[in-house]
């Protein structure tokens, strides 16, 4: 990490430590007149600066478009010390950095169990069958051939998003301790339209969804779930799924824990119990009271973070400023976010900002006046269910 920006070497501290309670009371506050900005003349506004003088780029200067060089220190960031290899390992999401809804594809966390498989789409296939009337091999080609194609926007967490802080704030910021997701717009075609064709057996009641990776990561989906909105897809905001994200094919979960959603989809097949894989028995089981390990957590519950100020975004200037940050639920939409200034004593109800989207992240703002006092934030989503989020002494109570 020896290309971290200065500002993620500041203390997170300073946002996190046992801090004053000059904040509570900073609510929000419809923004008055002169909010920022400086008095004419502004040097930089009156000295005309070296790119006004001469031409810029051609159009023909990145084929793909890239950020702005300013931009470079927004990337995907990895903990060397966590995995043994970067093949079985992840990649985290600059959350700090990003703003709306959409994760950029270039940025979106990625987690693989056996390396990024690179698949050639004229070979690869997609099997179903298992107790199915007519089992079906099916080509790209095939897939996008097929009727009734959507587009969806949803988030993916990984089960163990939010683990690095289990122990306490330890790594510097809201990328390493909640980047382990991402919310993209997703093309394909309803899991339930390949069901229909192939026929699945009445007594059928859970599917086996296997990737094309080294790792052959595996598990079992149960038949509501198939049936209700799942899709098979393989564009992501507007173009191909990167090789990371499973390229040329994924299965979408949505509001389900990560490691069902297989990336490099090869196979399906159906039966009438789950087949208790890897990935569902000794990993991805929830440890709680005497040893007992809950198993089949799926929908993942509501959750929030505030992205900025962060480790990584400080405010620098002391005035108006925003509050930042994301929320999201594996049961419908996010309703409510709270966000606390004095370590979860006093609350303020942010402001949700449109669009809010069932199983998508959401976006929450905050406008308020910082006058340079430390301040111990905190965020607190509730979702249309009525769940709120715990604090983290809450919920070891129950799920230890
Ligand atoms: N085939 C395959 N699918 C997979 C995985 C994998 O290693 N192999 N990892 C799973 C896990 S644990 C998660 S959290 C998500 C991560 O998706 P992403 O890489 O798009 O972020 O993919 C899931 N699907
Ligand atoms: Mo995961």
């Amino acid at each position: 990490m020896s290309d971290r920006d200065p500002a993620e070497r500041l203390s997170r501290r300073r946002f996190l430590g046992a801090a004053g309670l000059a904040g509570a009371g900073a609510a929000a506050m419809a923004p008055r007149m002169a909010m920022a900005g400086t008095a004419v003349p502004d040097p930089n506004i009156v000295n005309i600066p070296e790119w006004s003088l001469s031409l810029g780029d051609g159009v023909d200067a990145h084929p793909y478009g890239v950020p702005s060089e300013h931009e470079k220190s927004v990337i995907r960031r990895t903990v060397p010390w966590l995995t043994a290899t970067t093949e079985s390992s992840v990649a985290f999401t600059p959350l700090y950095a990003l703003d709306g809804i959409i994760t950029p594809n270039g940025l979106c966390f990625t987690r693989d169990h056996g390396g990024a498989a690179q698949i050639d789409p004229a070979r690869h296939r997609l099997m179903i069958h298992g107790m199915v009337d007519k089992p079906l091999v099916f080509t790209m080609e095939d897939i996008k051939r097929m009727p009734g194609r959507v587009n969806r926007i949803y988030f993916l967490e990984c089960a163990a998003n939010g683990a690095m802080e289990w122990h306490g704030a330890q790594m510097n910021g809201c990328q390493f301790s909640h980047g382990m997701i991402h919310n993209v717009v997703y093309t394909g075609i309803p899991l339930k339209t390949f069901l229909d064709q192939v026929g699945v057996k009445p007594k059928a009641k859970w599917l086996l969804a296997e990737g094309a990776d080294d790792a052959c990561m595996s598990r079992s989906i149960p038949m509501e779930k198939a049936l209700d909105d799942c899709l098979v897809a393989f564009a992501m905001n507007g173009e191909a799924l990167r090789p990371e994200q499973g390229y040329p094919l994924r299965l979408v979960v949505p509001g389900w824990q990560g490691n069902m959603w297989i990336k490099w989809l090869r196979r399906i097949e159906v039966g009438d119990e789950p087949w208790q894989q890897r990935e569902e028995t000794s990993k991805y089981t929830d440890l709680v009271k005497n040893g007992i390990a809950r198993r089949f957590t799926w929908a993942m519950d509501a959750k929030s973070v505030i992205t900025s100020p962060s480790p990584q975004a400080p405010y620098k200037v002391q005035g108006w400023n925003v509050i930042s940050g994301i929320a999201w639920t594996g049961r419908g939409k996010v309703k409510r976010v709270d966000v606390s200034f004095d370590g979860g004593r006093n609350w303020v109800t942010a402001r949700l900002e449109d669009p809010v989207l069932p199983l998508s992240m959401t976006r929450f703002y905050l406008d308020f006046e910082w006058k340079g006092q430390e301040m111990l934030l905190q965020s607190r989503a509730m979702d249309e269910t009525g769940y709120v989020q715990p604090t983290k002494a809450e919920l070891r109570k129950i799920r230890g």
